[in-house]
């Protein structure tokens, strides 16, 4: 079954977001397979971000992850990357919808509370760089056999 990774980055946490984002995923019908709060070193930040290496806004991206815990998760199902990243909305808040986690907690592109992986094989590489396969659980649920 197909996985992602989701970050609640240091503002969502400050702000006391977690659980509502955390709802928003279970509401959804996704299963919780791994979860920490967790201090970010810049070793990992720059390695998540590599592809934004060249970016102007890189090293302002690494300070601001870096700065303050964030929490690390891993959500399973089915085609979990592409709707998780409609349930986080735009990379700029302005422009994300009102419904989405971004249009209606988030108004800064550099604070916009939520990383979640852009494509199956970016969630692979992220999940695979963030978490131990021991931190991470599979399981069944008893009485959801017919979510899917
Ligand atoms: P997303 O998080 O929606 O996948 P990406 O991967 O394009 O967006 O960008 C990664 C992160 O970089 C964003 N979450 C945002 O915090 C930051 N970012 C993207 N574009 C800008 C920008 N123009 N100015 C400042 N920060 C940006």
């Amino acid at each position: 079954m197909e996985r992602t990774f989701i970050a609640i980055k240091p503002d969502g946490v400050q702000r006391r977001l977690v659980g509502e984002i955390v709802g928003r995923f279970e509401s959804k019908g996704f299963k919780l397979v791994g979860l920490k709060v967790m201090s970010v070193s810049r070793e990992l930040a720059e390695q998540h971000y590599d592809v934004h290496r060249e970016k102007p806004f890189f090293s302002s991206l690494v300070n601001f992850i870096t700065s303050s815990p964030v929490v690390a998760m891993v959500w399973e199902g089915e085609g979990v990357v592409a709707s998780a990243r409609k349930l986080i909305g735009a990379t700029n808040p302005l422009s994300a919808e009102p419904g989405t986690i971004r249009g209606d907690f988030g108004i800064s592109v550099g604070r916009n509370l939520i990383h979640g992986s852009d494509a199956v094989e970016t969630a692979q590489r992220e999940i695979a760089l963030w978490f131990k396969e021991e931190e991470l659980v599979s399981w069944e649920e008893s009485s959801h056999r017919w979510l899917y």
